[in-house]
């Protein structure tokens, strides 16, 4: 069945611009950063600020006293910070929202009609500087108009108030909302009377989240930085951190010159996992590299289960022939159940099968699990290559079987590390923004409050889609992010924010979420973290669950802008009316007012004024940290897991969406992908060479990609074939050109996240 594209003519469209950009091709790099990374933070930043407003922001970046970097959620040292605690890409995400040469004023948005916006690249969105003020696109208007706050405020309670059940809204978060706003959005959303907070974790660490709770009792990692300078061995799994956590790159290079051997596991060959030239010291920006990686693991994609399988093989091989010597014994007896059942259930997959899902030699399985034997405390780190696949909660616990085994979890030097994507995302969660909190939670947060908080499980990102494409949803609000550009199947998508009554978007820059809208929309702008908010700031945690202030540095780009914190509140007070007894108006101005009240909800926050305007924060308890684990007396489980093999027909081959080095998410800062060797071109899809032979296509031919669900067909019209260093019948395309592809159905077991890495597809000629 062919899925069609349900863009009318006369409608603004949901997708790029089906047009080539003029594509240049090098090698692909053997490290990351160096001199480069300098060059091009700076050559970003000057095409959208002055020269001094980029040094302001620079030497605040990540300082104890300055705020906290909106790009990655990777944490700072607690002691020893350069002077520029930055990445290059960190310095991007900077300058993109410090950017003060364009803005999207009134004028902009009576010049553009949003079908003409609609029509230009998400790179040009980029470029035309931040949102100034609030606009409104009225029903049945061509044009965005200005709206002041108050009427602005009006609408969105109007239409809140006019719907037949809180549960037909949907209350939309993106990680880089910092705690007060988010506690504050999520008390507004429940005591409307919804649980429908869906959020961008949804499809990013959700299932890191729901294998590690199940497991280790918590759904965040169990180490801190300090374990990367005492780690003897370091896992990497579907993680391109060179592009997306560059900070990770000097951990990395501190716990190889301590004798560290770190092991790769990608399907591609990324640059930062090879090597990396610290652009801090001087032989790093002459070029010279530490390398990274001692073994690199080509893996196919989604095989990571049956590798994990296979090592787990291996060690338990070794232990028969050498009792006693390599499993942590005690760890296991004590610490964990069921190990006899997992380890029956492993000695019925063979050799074979494991290589043939993984893609990998036994031999290369046996080194990586010598590794694994002979370090004493051993790290695995893991992002968005492991969490986007259906059997990504699986797979997330096969790495916790590995550790369980050497005990390596709660020692320092050990322990598990997913790498959080959004600044903020692991601090929303923190603070309530969920579908599903914890009866425990909840009781909190109506004893404080005074009221009884919903306790249906609430709609998250894919069931949000499928309420508004079947009219069940009718008001969507999103705290940040681009929505309709990061969630897949982006047809549908559009065709059911196109039948809600309201669409409003708290936002910074201006995106396609704001373009292909509901019968009215809203554009609500916000300041960014970078700039002054009166005398007040804010908290983010980290991926390592530090929890720290930021406060800005830079004046606002426009006198219009209101924080996120005061327009939750503007937002909830003219919907719920002067009958709830919160002082939302006291809220707005002093935040010290809104963590007073975390304090009282949220377990950990005790004292959380004073601790948290230590230099640097303080951490929240973790009890896995401690060995205290998920079931009642407090142990993990093994998990037992079937090997599920993708089945792909004659010429299907699997594809991954993945970022390039020049975009945050939907925000593309350029149209390069500098490491991977490919310039000026968005539009591309890496093939094996032998499967391009197989298929008659040359270097940069165009080809057309075509996805294949449950006898659904989504097309994606005019890429490049790429020849590249990829397993066979794997391909890798950008996000957000390719999400079309993603099928709404096709999600995660447990986590429901979209499996955004592994899309069958075919490839034509176009
Ligand atoms: N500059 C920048 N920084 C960012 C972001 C950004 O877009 N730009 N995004 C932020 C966010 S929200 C997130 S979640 C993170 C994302 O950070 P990453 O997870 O690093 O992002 P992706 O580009 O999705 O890369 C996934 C990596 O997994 C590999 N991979 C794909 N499939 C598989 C598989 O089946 N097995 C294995 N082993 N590997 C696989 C790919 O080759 C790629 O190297 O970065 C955050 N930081
Ligand atoms: N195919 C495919 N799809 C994916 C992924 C993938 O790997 N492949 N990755 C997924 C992942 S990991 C994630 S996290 C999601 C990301 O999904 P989102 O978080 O929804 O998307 P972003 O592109 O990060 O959002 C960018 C917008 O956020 C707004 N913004 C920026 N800073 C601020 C701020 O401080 N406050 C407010 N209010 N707004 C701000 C700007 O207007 C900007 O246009 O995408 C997912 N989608
Ligand atoms: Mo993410």
């Amino acid at each position: 069945m062919e899925i069609e594209e349900t863009e009318a003519p006369d409608q603004a469209s949901a997708e790029n611009p089906e047009e080539l950009g003029n594509l240049r091709r090098s090698e692909p790099s053997s490290s990351a950063a160096g001199l480069p990374a300098v060059t091009h933070s700076l050559k970003h930043a000057l095409r959208e600020s002055s020269i001094g407003r980029v040094a302001a922001s620079w030497f605040s970046l990540n300082q104890k006293d300055g705020f906290d970097c909106p790009s990655c959620a990777w944490p700072d040292p607690d002691d020893h910070r350069a002077k520029t605690e930055f990445c290059e890409n960190g310095a991007k995400a900077v300058a993109s929202e410090a950017s003060n040469k364009k803005r999207c004023d009134a004028a902009f948005f009576a010049k553009w009609p949003v079908k003409e916006l609609a029509a230009q690249s998400d790179h040009w969105h980029e470029l035309q500087g931040r949102l100034t003020e609030p606009v409104v696109l009225r029903k049945g208007a061509s044009h965005y108009e200005p709206i002041s706050w108050e009427n602005a405020f009006r609408m969105v309670g109007h239409e809140l108030n006019e719907l037949d059940s809180p549960d037909e809204a949907i209350f939309y978060t993106s990680g880089r909302t910092v705690n007060e706003a988010a506690f504050l959005y999520q008390l507004f959303a429940r005591l409307y009377g919804t649980n429908n907070l869906p959020d961008c974790s949804n499809m990013c660490h959700e299932s890191s989240g729901a294998a590690l709770k199940q497991t280790i009792g918590i759904g965040k990692g169990t180490v801190s930085l300090d374990d990367f300078e005492k780690a003897e061995a370091i896992f990497i799994f579907g993680q391109n951190p060179g592009t997306n956590h560059p900070r990770m790159l000097s951990s990395l290079q501190t716990a190889k010159r301590n004798g560290c051997r770190i092991v790769a596991v990608n399907p591609l060959k990324e640059a930062g996992l090879l090597g990396f030239a610290h652009p801090q010291e001087v032989k790093g920006l002459l070029g010279v590299s530490t390398s990274l990686a001692s073994q690199y693991l080509q893996v196919r994609l989604n095989g990571d289960m049956a590798l994990l399988k296979g090592m787990q093989k291996a060690i338990l091989e070794e232990e028969d022939n050498d009792p006693g010597q390599v499993l942590d014994h005690a760890f296991i007896d004590e610490r964990t159940t069921g190990f006899e059942e997992w380890k029956a259930a492993l000695a019925t997959l063979s050799w074979e099968q494991v290589e043939e899902q993984s893609g990998l030699a036994q031999k290369e399985i046996l080194k990586a699990a010598h590794t694994y034997i002979k370090a004493d405390s051993v790290i695995s780190c893991w992002a968005m290559g492991l969490t986007q696949h259906k059997t990504a909660v699986a797979t997330i616990q096969e790495i916790v079987n590995l550790h369980l085994l050497g005990g390596n979890i709660g020692k320092p030097g050990a322990g598990l590390c997913p790498v959080r994507g959004h600044s903020n995302v692991q601090g929303d969660r923190t603070m309530g923004i969920a579908t599903n909190m914890p009866p425990a939670f909840l009781d909190a947060l109506g004893q404080e409050f005074n009221f009884h908080p919903p306790r249906e499980t609430g709609l998250d990102t894919v069931a949000s889609i499928a309420a508004m494409r079947d009219g069940l949803a009718k008001v969507f609000i999103a705290l940040g992010g681009n929505f309709l550009s990061a969630t897949p199947d982006v047809d549908t998508v559009a065709a059911g924010i196109r039948r809600c009554r309201l669409s409003v978007q708290v936002s910074t820059k201006l995106n396609r979420s704001h373009l292909v809208t509901a019968e009215q929309a809203l554009i609500l702008p916000c300041l960014g973290r970078s700039e002054v908010d009166r005398d007040q700031f804010v908290t983010v945690e980290n991926s390592m669950g530090i929890v720290h202030a930021s406060r800005g540095k830079l004046s606002p780009v426009s006198d219009s802008l209101l924080s996120e914190p005061a327009i939750v509140s503007g937002v909830a007070k003219a919907t719920l009316g002067n009958d709830s007894e919160i002082p939302w108006d006291d809220f707005a101005k002093d935040y010290s007012l809104v963590r007073k009240r975390i304090e009282k909800v949220v377990p950990g926050f005790d004292d959380f004024e004073r601790k948290v305007l230590q230099p640097g924060g303080f951490y929240l308890p973790n009890p896995a940290k401690q060995r205290v684990f998920a079931d009642a007396e407090g142990k993990a489980p093994f998990s037992v897991h079937p090997l599920e093999p993708i089945d792909l027909t004659e010429g299907q081959l699997l594809l991954m969406t993945i970022r390039s080095h020049d975009q945050f998410n939907t925000t593309i800062y350029g149209m390069d992908d500098r490491y991977r060797g490919i310039r000026n071109e968005r539009r591309v899809i890496f093939l094996n060479r032998e499967d391009m032979k197989e298929r008659n296509l040359s270097a940069e031919q165009p080809v057309n990609i075509t996805s294949h669900w449950q006898g659904e067909m989504r097309h994606a019209r005019l890429f490049l074939a790429i020849p590249y260093d990829i397993p066979r019948r794997c391909a890798a395309a950008y996000f957000p050109e390719t999400n079309v592809l993603v099928p709404l159905d096709s999600t995660a077991r447990v986590s429901k996240t979209p499996t955004s890495k592994s899309i069958v597809v075919t490839v034509e000629a176009a």
